[in-house]
Formats: C-alpha cells, structure tokens, sequence
C-alpha cells in the first residue's frame, strides 16, 4: 500500500521537511509565503505560519506576529502586506510605491518609517496569538506576549467592526478582492464587472515571472484590482465611498472566532471576556441572518454595491440589479439596510469556513456539513481536498488559483470545524488529505482538487505550518 504521512516514521519525516520550509522562508523577523513569488510579509499567511510555527518554535511564532502587528496603523487596521526593504522593488507588484502607505495613508495614521500596503487580510490574528500562548504559556507569560499583543488586536477588531459595517447591520465588508484573501473567486464576478479596468500599460505584473499565467488571475482581473486599490489609495484609504464592497462570510467567520479567541486572552491577563463572548455571539446571529442561504445549505456573499454606489457619493442606490434571491435578505431581520444589496448565487469554499465557529446552530453546522459531501465540493468523495470553488459552477477550473483548486488554509479550517461539530471521522479524513497532499506536492501551494497535482509555489508558507499544526 502507498505510504501515508500518517504513520510515525513518515509523519516524523514531514514534520522534519515542513520545518524545514519554514526555516527556509524566515527573514529573521517573520516567514515570507513564499521566497519567489511572495518576498514580504502577508498578514494570514503570518497568523497561519505562526499556527505552525508554535510546534517548532513558539518564540519564533510570537515574533512573527509582532513584527506584523508592528506595522499596525493608527485607525486600527492591520496591513495585508509589510515589505521587506531590502527586497527590490520589482519583485513583486503592486510594490510600495504603488500603495505609498507613509504619504497616502498618514491621515489613517499609517507608519511612517515601514512600508505596508493599506488594504487588510482576514483577522485569523487573536485566534493564532492564543493558539501560540497555549504551545509555551510560561514563555509567553514572562515575554509578557500577550499582554502585548493584546491592546492591537482590540484595535484592530474595533477598525473592522466600526470602520468596515458598511452595511450598517454589524458585518464587517471587504472593500477589495485581496482583502478577503481569495483573489479571484468568481464570488467576485459580479462586483468586479462594474469595474472600469486600469489600463494594462499602466502596471507590470511580477507574479507571471514567477507562476504559469493559466493558473494565475487574468490580466482583465488585475486591471481591476489595480483600479480599485488606486481608487482607495486616492481617498487616503478612507473607508465607505469604494465601488466594491462585499461582506463575505469566511472573513466575518474569521473575526467571530477571533473574538472568542479574544475573550479568552482577555481572561488569561485577569480581565473578564464575557462582553466579547456575547459579541462573539450576536455576531454569529448576525452572520447567520445576513449570510445563509437555506436553498444552496451554506453561506453566501453579500453584494453592498448590487444596486449602484452609495448614496453620499452621489448615486442613489435605485435598486438596479436587485432581483432574485437574497435580494431582501435571507432570514427574519435579514433586510437589507443598503439599498440594493443582495446575495452572490456563487458557491465557493468561503461560505463553509463558518462551520469554524462553535456557536452556529446545530441545524445549520449540519447542513454545511451535506454540503461539503454533497455534489458541489464531494469532500470524501470525488475531490482529495475541499475545491475553493463549487464544481459544478460555469467558472469551476481545476486550476486557476481560487476558482476550483483546494487550498490547505481552508482545509485546515474545515478540519478544525468539523472536529467543533463532532465530526470525528470526517475531520480525521481532511486531516489526513492534507498531512499527505502537503508532503507529496512538496507543500505547495494549492492543488488540483481532483488529482492533487501541484500548482502555483512549493515550499510554502502555510502549507507546511498547517501540516505541522496538524501532525501534532
Ligand atoms: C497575490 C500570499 C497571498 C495570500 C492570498 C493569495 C495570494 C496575493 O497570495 O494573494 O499577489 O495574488 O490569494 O490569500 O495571502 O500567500
């Protein structure tokens, strides 16, 4: 029989190898996502390393996410990208001249002396920050590390939750594509349609030096993501008046376990967590209301912008392209408080990662779970590991980064919600898929969800710590 990465010889082997990658990619300060393609620092690539990294080294892993939340801005926001400044300039785009985070960004109180880009990742922060305090809790207790992260992640969960309700229903939106972290999820074919493109000659894209263009967003994709990046940079980073605005429930998802995580290192530094538990808990209601799509089993996008722009910024929100499902919310008290907002009928990976959370209610944590089984993502079935995108969508491609190949963030993910709902066996099946995708593609990037032939890097970031957090 093949071997699997889950006997011990085998498994001490990866965990040598996923240590290994990681070594590798350390800058001395945090983990590059990858040497090639990734040079910086990325904000959920750094909480998933630090994940891993806590197996191996938890000062490391404390520092990793310092050195982040160092870049914090002002307003609270933490940057999804903190440059390297010795790499060069050219080696990735959009570079720091393109976000021009110092000047662009001063009035949101951006640093002066590092280099950041000025949109965010999703806040998997306090939720690694506990999980790297519980691998060494005497070191983190005399570095004092959570005492010291802890006033930048209320911070920065107070930027998300008071800056970022552009709905005004207490979901936080995604303002840009990267920012929810999966770059071309036909989730966002819609919204990015609206999108008058940058012009091709006014960029130069760095990631085709590096990744085969068919596995890549499209040149089109990219002209837009230039164009509202720019627009958002223009605007001093200011956040409510952008053409794109979505609430997506991974990243919501995200910020309500993060919450949790909060509330408990809260308690741990002698403060009480239960506001934040409570919050934690309208939050997932909310999410719930706004999000679920009882006629698919999961959760979906929220559009903001699906009937214009925003009144204030001149357009009147009249409706247009309001039709159909979700179109005045999904559930009781589900109405929508922006004018045309509706639900994306798109099915990607992002609507299960909320099965995560430990207080959805249990006919909804079942119903997600059929759905990861069921034709759409056939998890234990025809697919090796959770495709990013539903596979049976028109825009379903095995191998074009977040429109079809599974990924092992949201895998570990999944495993981590399916073992919260009791689904041992289930959560036992992933966690063996990854350990032993991760070391025969020798963690790549991503996968062909089908086969689980490697796409895009190898020797990345997340892959090996999510592999290691996993062995363990
Ligand atoms: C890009 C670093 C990042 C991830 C994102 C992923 C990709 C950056 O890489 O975005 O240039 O396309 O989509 O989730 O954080 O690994």
């Amino acid at each position: 029989p093949p071997a699997t990465a889950t006997t011990p010889a085998t498994t001490a082997s990866l965990r040598t190898r996923a240590a290994r990658v990681l070594e590798a990619n350390w800058t001395g300060a945090s983990t590059v996502p990858s040497r090639d393609l990734y040079p910086h620092q990325w904000s959920w690539d750094s909480a998933f390393i630090a994940i891993g990294l806590r197996h191996v080294s938890p000062r490391r892993a404390q520092t990793e996410l310092e050195t982040l939340l160092a870049a914090q801005w002002g307003d609270g926001r933490v940057p999804h990208i903190v440059f390297n400044p010795s790499v060069p300039l050219d080696a990735y785009f959009p570079s720091p001249d393109f976000w021009r985070s110092a000047t662009a960004g001063r009035t949101a109180g951006a640093p002066r002396t590092l280099q950041t880009s000025g949109i965010v990742q999703p806040p998997v922060h306090a939720l690694a920050a506990w999980l790297v305090h519980r691998a060494d809790p005497e070191l983190s207790r005399a570095r004092g590390f959570l005492a010291r992260v802890h006033p930048r992640l209320a911070a920065w969960h107070r930027y998300l939750l008071h800056r970022r309700d552009l709905g005004g229903a207490g979901l936080v939106s995604v303002v840009h594509p990267w920012e929810q972290g999966m770059d071309n999820s036909p989730c966002w074919d819609a919204p990015l349609a609206r999108i008058t493109p940058a012009p091709a000659r006014s960029f130069r894209r760095a990631d085709l030096d590096h990744g085969a263009a068919e596995d890549r967003p499209t040149d089109l994709d990219y002209g837009r993501y230039v164009r509202l990046a720019a627009d958002y940079r223009d605007a001093g980073y200011a956040d409510g008046g952008g053409e794109f605005a979505v609430e997506d429930p991974a990243f919501n998802a995200l910020l309500i376990a993060s919450e949790h995580a909060l509330a408990r290192i809260a308690e741990e530094l002698g403060a009480t967590g239960s506001a934040r538990r409570a919050r934690a808990q309208r939050l997932t209601a909310t999410l719930v209301e706004r999000l679920w799509d009882a006629e698919t089993g999961m959760f979906l996008c929220r559009d903001l912008r699906a009937g214009g722009a925003l009144s204030g910024r001149g357009a009147s929100g009249s409706g247009r392209g309001v039709t159909g499902r979700g179109a005045s919310g999904s559930g009781a008290g589900g109405e929508p408080r922006v004018p045309g907002s509706r639900l994306l009928p798109e099915r990607a990976v992002s609507g299960l990662v909320p099965l995560i959370l430990p207080g959805l209610p249990r006919d909804i944590a079942a119903a997600l779970v059929r759905t990861l089984r069921g034709p759409h993502f056939s998890v234990g079935d025809r697919t090796r590991l959770v495709p990013s995108y539903d596979l049976l969508g028109e825009a379903f491609d095995p191998h074009r980064y977040w429109r079809g190949p599974a990924w092992f963030n949201t895998g570990w993910l999944l495993e981590r919600g399916l073992r919260t709902h009791g689904e041992t066996a289930a959560a036992e099946a992933l966690r063996r898929a990854v350990l032993d995708l991760a070391d025969a593609t020798g963690f790549a990037e991503y996968v062909d969800p089908y086969t689980g032939a490697p796409c895009g890097a190898t020797g990345f970031g997340w892959t090996a710590a999510l592999a290691l957090d996993l062995c363990h």
